[in-house]
Order: C-alpha cells, then sequence, then structure tokens
C-alpha cells in the first residue's frame, strides 16, 4: 500500500512522529540562541558534573542525553530513574555541591520526577533544571528553571516527538556548553534533511513489519546509542505488546544471544565509533538465523549483505546528531507491529498518559 501523511491520519501518534524532522528544526533554531539557555548556563557555570533524572521513556532520554553531555562537554555526567533518588537518596548524598541536575518529564507532572525534583532542590540542595513539555507544571514549580517544548507535546500516551525534541533540546545546552557550533550546526542539517524522509522510512518500515511474524525482539547499541537501544525496545513494548529486549551490542554475545532464532528480530543503531566491532555481531547474529535490522549512517558490504532491512541516515557530522534520528524507525517498528495485531498505538494497554502516586 502507497503510504503518505494521511494514511493513517486517524492516528494521533503517526501524526506526532510525521512531525517530528520539520518540528527539530524549529526546537533547534529556538534553543540555539534561546537567553534561557544563556541563564542556565550562566548559573551552572561552576557544576562539574551532571545528573540526568526521569521516568520511563524520560529515564532513556537522561541516558541519552547524559552521555551526550560527556562526549560533548568533557564534564562527569550520570542518568538515574527518578524513583533511585527517591529511595536510596544516600547514593547523592556525599559532597552533592559540584553537581548540576536536570529532571525530564513530559507531563511535568509524574509523581516520582515531581517528588525527584523537590529532593534536590530542598533536601539535597542541588540546583535542578527541569525540561517538560507542558507550561506551568508541578516540575517547573520545582525547578529553579524549566525549558518548556509546548510544541513537542504529544495527545498520545506514548512519547515520540516529545522524546526526540527534549533530548535535541539538551544536546543543544551541551554543545552551547561546550561552544560547539559545528555541532549546532550538525544537528540543524541532519534535523532539515530528515524531515522529507520521515514517509519513505515509514513505507520501509511498514513493507518489513508486513514480510515478518516475530515472537521477540532485541534491541542493540553502544555508548549514547545505548539509551536509544533501551527507548526503542519501551516503544515496541508500549504500542504492539511484544516481548523486547536491549543490551550492548557486544555483551549480547555474552549469554543472551541464546534466544537467537528466525522469529526474533534484532536492531542494530550502529555507531560510527564501534561501528566495526558491532557490525561483527551483526553479521554473527545473521548466521543464528536472527532477522537483522541496521539502523546506521553509512552502510558498507558487510552490513548489507547481513541484514534484512538497511536503514541508512546518511547525514554528515558528529555520530550524536544521529541518536534523534536513530529514534524514529523504532517508533514505526512499534507503530506498524502494534497496528499488525489490531491493536490501537493511541490507545496502548494497561499505560496511562502519567504515573501518579498516591
Ligand atoms: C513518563 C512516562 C512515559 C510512559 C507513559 C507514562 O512520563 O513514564 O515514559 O511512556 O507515558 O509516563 P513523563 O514523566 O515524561 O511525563
Amino acid at each position: 500500500m502507497k503510504i503518505d501523511d494521511t494514511t493513517y491520519s486517524q492516528f494521533n501518534t503517526w501524526k506526532e512522529i510525521l512531525s517530528e524532522g520539520n518540528l527539530w528544526q524549529s526546537v533547534i533554531k529556538t534553543l540555539s540562541d534561546s537567553s534561557l539557555l544563556e541563564t542556565i548556563l550562566q548559573s551552572s557555570a561552576a557544576k562539574s558534573e551532571w545528573l540526568f533524572v526521569g521516568c520511563g521513556t524520560s529515564f532513556y532520554l537522561a541516558e541519552a542525553a547524559a552521555l551526550s553531555w560527556t562526549l560533548l562537554t568533557g564534564q562527569r555526567a550520570r542518568a538515574i530513574p527518578g524513583s533511585e533518588l527517591l529511595l536510596f537518596p544516600n547514593l547523592f548524598l556525599p559532597d552533592a555541591s559540584h553537581i548540576q541536575a536536570v529532571v525530564i518529564s513530559r507531563s511535568g507532572r509524574t509523581s516520582e520526577a515531581v517528588r525527584a525534583a523537590n529532593v534536590l532542590m530542598q533536601n539535597l540542595r542541588i540546583p535542578t533544571v527541569g525540561i517538560s513539555c507542558a507550561p506551568h507544571s508541578e516540575l517547573e514549580k520545582a525547578c529553579e528553571f524549566c525549558i518548556v517544548l509546548e510544541a513537542a507535546d504529544e495527545k498520545s500516551t506514548v512519547m515520540t516527538r516529545s522524546f526526540t525534541s527534549m533530548l535535541l533540546a539538551l544536546q543543544v545546552l551541551a554543545a552551547r556548553r561546550a561552544n560547539n557550533r559545528q555541532f549546532l550546526e550538525a544537528l540543524g542539517a541532519m534535523a532539515a534533511a530528515f524531515g522529507p524522509r520521515v514517509p519513505m522510512l515509514a513505507r520501509q518500515m511498514q513493507e518489513f513489519v508486513a514480510r515478518h511474524s516475530f515472537e521477540d525482539y532485541v534491541f542493540l547499541g553502544q555508548g549514547p546509542f545505548h539509551g536509544i537501544a533501551r527507548e526503542a525496545a519501551l516503544k515496541v513494548m508500549e504500542m504492539s505488546c511484544s516481548y523486547s529486549q536491549f543490551f550492548h551490542a557486544l555483551e549480547f554475545r555474552h549469554g543472551p544471544k541464546a534466544i537467537v532464532s528466525s522469529k526474533t528480530c534484532l536492531t542494530f543503531f550502529l555507531s560510527e565509533s564501534g561501528g566495526k566491532a558491532e557490525a561483527e555481531v551483526l553479521s554473527e547474529m545473521k548466521e543464528l538465523g536472527g532477522v537483522i535490522v541496521a539502523i546506521c549512517n553509512r552502510s558498507n558490504p558487510q552490513i548489507r549483505q547481513s541484514a534484512d532491512l538497511v536503514i541508512e541516515l546518511d547525514c554528515n557530522g558528529e555520530e550524536l546528531a544521529f541518536l534523534a534520528p536513530y529514534t524514529v524507525p523504532c517508533q514505526l517498528l512499534g507503530l506498524f507491529t502494534g497496528l499488525r495485531k489490531g491493536l490501537n498505538p493511541d490507545q496502548p494497554k494497561n499505560l496511562t498518559r502519567v504515573v501518579m502516586l498516591d
């Protein structure tokens, strides 16, 4: 079936995924010169370590943002789920004076995220910046500053453009901290090139899903791509109620590969730093009988020979600029797999849009 923007227009999730490339251009342009980001950078200038906090998709966003932060600024950064801070605050007590925190929450209402922001600000005295897609939220009230990307919010339960847009916003913040204008330009060029390609990407993924029936899904990524692998697994779980796992690509050899069969879909998020080693694992899993999706910037004969589906970004610039676009094929994988199973991606089973605790 020919796919165009209207094919699945009854689903908010489809429209939200389709809007990502153009939305990214606006986010990157607006924040590259934002005075709020300048204020945040000035207020955090003396901080030498950054702590990114989130829940669910926003925790995996925190992971990708933390590794982006270190690779762009050279500063230490780590990511934790909001619940860790609430249940094990002593992990963060020793000398917190050098730490700057960022709490990520699309809704700005998730209880664990808002409570974590209050613990950071009130108990641990760690200055905390919020990033959300909802204005005037509880998170905004709890934080010193809050970056709000209203246009990136979704009607859907499942996070798609909010994930990629908030990740790009935090990459812009990191690039500005590092005075790396070249990376900012690479992000802008990526967004401009990627937007028009989403319908073709959707066609590729829909045809792939129509050709296969899988029992389980594995997502494999190293370095900053590991957070993307975790988010991809969650997308497929949420939208299609399928069993999904994630690993560092080379870790998959150390036992988990026991599950590989012709009913296993293995998606590799191929980095440029570790691409050679990662592609070796890809070829080995093909030999074990798995069905392989290779998401890469530029493929090579080894990848094309082993992969059942190759998705090439063909972008210039640093590989950190690939994190957001690498996410979109798996948002589409989850959408089309769910549709194929007769599910409604706008109403994912068992899920609520926000997890509120008593
Ligand atoms: C976080 C979250 C989502 C999940 C579902 C419930 O929301 O856990 O990751 O997909 O929507 O909420 P938020 O804190 O980013 O609003």
